[in-house]
Parts: structure tokens; C-alpha cells; sequence
């Protein structure tokens, strides 16, 4: 009898607590969709600098000391400092955008901004754009994640600005214990947070009109995919918000960096509308959203990846090999400040992007591993720590070859000892001269050059002449148009791109002029050029490896 007795008073308080916090909990929420409307209808008659993401010119004493600040900053922390905090941003979606109609229901989403000695402004700037432009039903919490900050207004300042200016509790403030970098300090936000979806900003973001919703009804229709928004460029000068459009999607160099590129043809053929998702081989880290238990079934990062950097490709390969799929959201448009350097210390001046690049090598890439140490010969060796728990969980997700990732998931990426006739350095035997890129930037076009062949120590002197007939390095190929240059241009098919090597005789022949590549008397560090075929010592070439196909 006693014993019902009790269980029913438990009951009773329980239901009591429900009805309290339910209350609460309406009450919360009618505060907080008040101040998501007054922001909202008076966001269009804001007026300011910066305003509608305008850009914000500098004279005088502030332009020179906007200029001496960004040796520091790395962007303009004088033009972000007149800005208000809560400024407007320009609607820069494609118009599609505004006829798609969300599900009402809808998982609720944490988003965490990760920071390191971020300056203020676009700090707070990133959180009210968040708070202000997320409706409240679906934004459940907003965690600062301080990865051991030591800017002086980091500390109390912030703490009470965020108590003063969110009563509500909607933004929290976690701080890690120590300097984790920015990969530990990711996983200590998500462990942190308890949304439905965890969704990641860099602390120099600006959310902009209707971002959250498109991530959230993906999200609900598929559990297993990895978004990213659109990223917008905030100028790191003026902080002027542009629509950089949404054409591209993500892909990598073999050493590990990430690049842009434009949609491929069989992915746009794919897609039925321009406001679909795209599919992308990888993405740049910083802005992606994910299902919170998926992001940890699926392994969410590798702990042992220190302060920046290979992080990115890391959960890019793995979602793709591990059963996931990663996608750009062209409606749902966050704006970044691409900075020109980092403005935080690199504790132990260590080359982290290096190591944590080797670390995802040797566990995602399997044999294609190869290509990374050749762009990187000097980090070989190097102690990169244990990485058996990360093998570990490849094996329990039962995670497909690197090879399927290239050939499914990005079969326009270039591969240069495979479907080549030859490869490796191209030597002019008479001169030991090879050709050589003499560390130019190559996305830029620049005429190629001639170095003393460097016997497989640089990357610089590794060429392809691939079975389309591309004399080529990883996105660049050699070309000829008129005179006697030999510039290397982006690959894209052209007939001035085409070159056959006669193994016999030794030629490079540029198929479309009829010209030989021809050393003609340049010194080391001069360029190639292409003369009329001659049979002379100086347009001899061979290359280091040649494939039986
Ligand atoms: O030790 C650190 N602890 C941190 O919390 C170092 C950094 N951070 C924070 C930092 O304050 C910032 O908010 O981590 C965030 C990212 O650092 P950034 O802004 O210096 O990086 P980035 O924008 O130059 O670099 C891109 O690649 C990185 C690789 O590790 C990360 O994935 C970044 O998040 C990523 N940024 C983007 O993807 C934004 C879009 C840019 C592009 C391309
Ligand atoms: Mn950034």
C-alpha cells in the first residue's frame, strides 16, 4: 500500500515539474520569438556603416591604423570595429531559393563557434548573426567555444555582455582547460551540445536570411549527410559581404590542401535544379552542419590533430568512404572572412598541417598515400603519433578503399602515375636540366621553367604526360599559342594542350603547331621554349618512368 503511495506522489511531482518546466519553456520561447521578429522587421530600415553588407572605406588616421592593425589581425579590425554588431546582410540567395516551403517540424540545431584569441567584433558579430537570423523553435543553443582565449576582454567582458545581451540563456560560453587547437576544440563543442544537429562556424562568420532552415530539412530527410552552407567572402579589407555564388565545390592537392573548384559536368547533370544540393569531394572545415550522433558514429575527428589544419579532408574522405555523403547547400549562405594568416601562435612552431595530414594519409588514403609524401618528402619520418584507434574505428564503420573515394566520389581527379604513358621528372639529358615549375604559384599561368634535375628530391620536377595526350602536373598543363612560350594553363582539353613524346627519338612534340620543346641554350631557373623540329641534342627529353599500357 505505502509503497503505491509513494510511486503515486512521484508521479504526481513529476507531472507538476513537466507542467513548470512546460511553462517555462513557452514563456522562453514567446521571449525569444519576440526578439527574432523586432530584429526582422527592423532589419531593413538599419542605416550605418556597413549596412546591407556594404563595404566600409577608411581615410585618414583610421585607414593607417586599419593598415598597421592587420599585420596583427590579418584583416581590418578598424573597419569591423565601426560596424554594428547586428548589422544587415544582403539576401544573396539564387531566387529559387525563396519558393522552396520547409517543413514546420523541424530538429533543432546547436551551433558552435570554436575561437582562439578571435578580436571582438567579428566574434559577436558571428553570434548575433546566428541568434538574429535563426528562428527560435529550431535554434536550441549557441555555444562560444573559448579555446583557452588570453585577450584580456575575452574573460569577464564577454561573460557579461552575453548574460546582459541573451538573458535567455540561449548563448553559452564553454571553455576548454587548455590549448587544444581547433580539432579538439570542435569536439569538446559538440560534446557540449545537445541540439538534434550540431552545425560548426568559424568565430568571422555572418549567418544571412533563411541559412538554418535548408540545413535542417536536409538533415531531416537523410541522417547521413555532411552539409556545408554556401560560403559567402566577407573582404577582409573593407568586410563587405559578398555573393560569391555557389559554383563550386571542394576538392584537394595532393599535398593535403584543399582547393575550389567549378561543379563538375556529371555532377551538374545530376542535380535537376540550381538550388539543389551539391555533392562535393570534400570541404574547406570551418561552416558544416551534421546530425549530432551521426557526426560520432561516424567518428566525429581524429583527437590526436593539433591546432589547424587536415582536419578538413580528414572527415571529408571518411564520410564518403564510411556509407555518408557531403553536400553544399546552395540556399543556405553563411558569410567568412577569408583572413591572409593566422593571427594566433602555432604552440612548438610545429608544421601542424603537416603532421595531421600524415596522420590522415596513413589512415584514409591507403597506397595513394605515396602521393602526398612525394609533394612532401621532408615530413617522412616524422613521428606522427598513434593513430591505431583511428584504423580501428575504419575497420568497425567497415569503410570502402580510397580508390572507390577516386573513382566514384571524384573520378576527374587527376592522378599522375596512373592512365599516364610516363612520368616523374622530364630531363634534357645533354644539360641535366629538367623541366621544372621553380615553386611558382600554379593557379596562376606563368611560362615553365628549366632547373639541374633534382633526382626525385622536388615535386616541382614531377610531370605526366597522360594518355589525352597532356604534358600536365596535377590541374596545370603545358600549352603552346604563338611565339615561342610554353605557358602552363589551367587543364581544360584544349587542343594547344596537347603534346606527343616519341620515346624513341626523344621528342615533345606540340601536336597542334607541330613545334618541338626545346631547351635552346636557357640556362637553370630560365624558361622552356618550342622551336621547329630539329633533331638537335637540345630538344631531347626523357622521363623518369614510363608506364606499360
Ligand atoms: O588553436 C586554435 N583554436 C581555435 O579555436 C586555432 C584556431 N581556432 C579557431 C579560430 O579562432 C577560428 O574560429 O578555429 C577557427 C578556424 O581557424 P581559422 O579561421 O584561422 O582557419 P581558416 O579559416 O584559415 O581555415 C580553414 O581550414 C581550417 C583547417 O584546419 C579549418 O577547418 C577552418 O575552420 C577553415 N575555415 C573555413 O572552412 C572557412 C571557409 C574558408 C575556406 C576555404
Ligand atoms: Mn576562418
Amino acid at each position: 500500500m505505502k509503497h503505491v503511495q509513494i510511486k503515486d506522489m512521484k508521479k504526481e511531482k513529476k507531472s507538476i515539474n513537466c507542467q513548470i518546466l512546460r511553462e517555462l519553456n513557452d514563456e522562453l520561447l514567446a521571449f525569444r520569438k519576440k526578439r527574432y521578429l523586432d530584429y526582422k522587421t527592423s532589419e531593413s530600415k538599419r542605416t550605418g556603416p556597413g549596412e546591407k553588407g556594404k563595404a566600409v572605406i577608411l581615410e585618414g588616421e583610421e585607414k593607417a591604423l586599419g593598415e598597421k592593425l592587420y599585420k596583427k589581425e590579418a584583416f581590418n579590425i578598424i573597419a569591423s570595429d565601426k560596424i554594428s554588431l547586428q548589422r544587415s546582410v544582403p539576401d544573396v540567395r539564387d531566387p529559387g531559393c525563396k519558393n522552396i516551403k520547409y517543413p514546420k517540424e523541424l530538429p533543432t540545431a546547436s551551433v558552435i563557434i570554436i575561437f582562439h584569441n578571435e578580436a571582438w567584433s567579428p566574434l559577436l558579430r558571428t553570434a548575433h548573426s546566428v541568434v538574429n537570423r535563426s528562428p527560435p523553435e529550431y535554434l536550441y543553443e549557441v555555444i562560444l567555444l573559448d579555446d583557452f582565449s588570453d585577450r584580456p576582454e575575452l574573460g569577464d567582458k564577454l561573460r557579461e555582455y552575453v548574460a546582459k545581451t541573451w538573458p535567455d540563456g540561449v548563448v553559452k560560453i564553454v571553455r576548454t582547460k587548455e590549448r587544444s587547437g581547433l580539432i579538439r576544440a570542435r569536439l569538446a563543442g559538440a560534446k557540449a551540445a545537445t541540439g538534434d544537429v550540431i552545425i560548426f562556424l568559424d568565430s568571422h562568420c555572418e549567418a544571412s536570411e533563411m541559412w538554418l532552415e535548408p540545413l535542417l530539412a536536409r538533415i531531416k530527410e537523410d541522417r547521413r549527410v555532411v552539409l556545408c552552407p554556401s560560403i559567402d567572402n566577407i573582404d577582409k579589407m573593407s568586410l563587405s559581404y559578398g555573393g560569391t555564388g555557389s559554383s563550386s565545390v571542394g576538392g584537394f592537392w595532393w599535398s593535403l590542401h584543399f582547393s575550389w573548384r567549378p561543379i563538375p559536368s556529371h555532377e551538374q547533370n545530376r542535380r535537376k535544379s540550381s538550388v539543389d544540393p551539391i555533392r562535393s569531394p570534400t570541404m574547406a572545415g570551418g561552416l558544416f552542419a551534421a546530425d549530432r550522433k551521426y557526426f560520432f558514429e561516424l567518428g566525429s575527428y581524429d583527437p590526436g590533430m593539433d591546432v589547424w589544419g587536415g582536419e578538413n579532408l580528414e572527415i571529408s574522405f571518411r564520410t564518403w568512404m564510411c556509407g555518408g555523403k557531403l553536400e553544399f547547400i546552395p540556399c543556405s549562405r553563411v558569410g567568412h572572412i577569408f583572413r591572409s594568416s593566422h593571427p594566433y601562435t602555432f604552440p612548438g612552431n610545429k608544421d601542424t598541417h603537416g603532421i595531421n595530414s600524415m596522420r590522415l594519409a596513413e589512415v584514409w588514403m591507403d597506397e595513394y598515400k605515396r602521393l602526398f609524401y612525394m609533394h612532401r618528402k621532408d615530413l617522412l619520418g616524422q613521428d606522427y603519433g598513434d593513430i591505431s584507434g583511428r584504423k580501428e574505428l575504419r575497420e568497425n564503420l567497415k569503410c570502402k578503399s580510397f580508390r572507390w573515394f577516386l573513382e566514384n566520389v571524384y573520378p576527374e581527379k587527376f592522378i599522375p602515375d596512373e592512365n599516364v604513358y610516363a612520368w616523374g621528372m622530364v630531363r634534357n639529358p645533354a644539360t641535366n636540366l629538367c623541366l621544372d615549375t621553380l615553386q611558382k604559384d600554379e593557379k596562376i599561368t606563368f611560362n615553365m621553367g628549366l632547373f639541374s634535375c633534382q633526382n626525385g628530391a622536388s615535386a616541382n620536377e614531377v610531370f605526366s604526360i597522360s594518355i589525352d595526350n597532356e604534358l600536365r602536373r596535377e590541374e596545370g598543363c603545358l600549352a603552346h599559342h604563338s611565339g615561342k612560350d610554353v605557358p602552363l594553363e589551367n587543364c581544360n582539353g584544349a587542343k594547344s594542350h596537347k603534346w606527343v613524346h616519341d620515346k624513341e627519338k626523344g621528342t615533345i612534340k606540340h601536336k597542334e603547331s607541330g613545334k618541338c620543346l626545346d631547351i635552346a641554350g636557357v640556362k637553370s631557373g630560365g624558361t622552356v621554349v618550342v622551336n621547329p623540329c630539329n633533331g638537335q641534342d637540345s630538344q631531347i627529353w626523357t622521363f623518369e618512368h614510363y608506364l606499360n599500357l
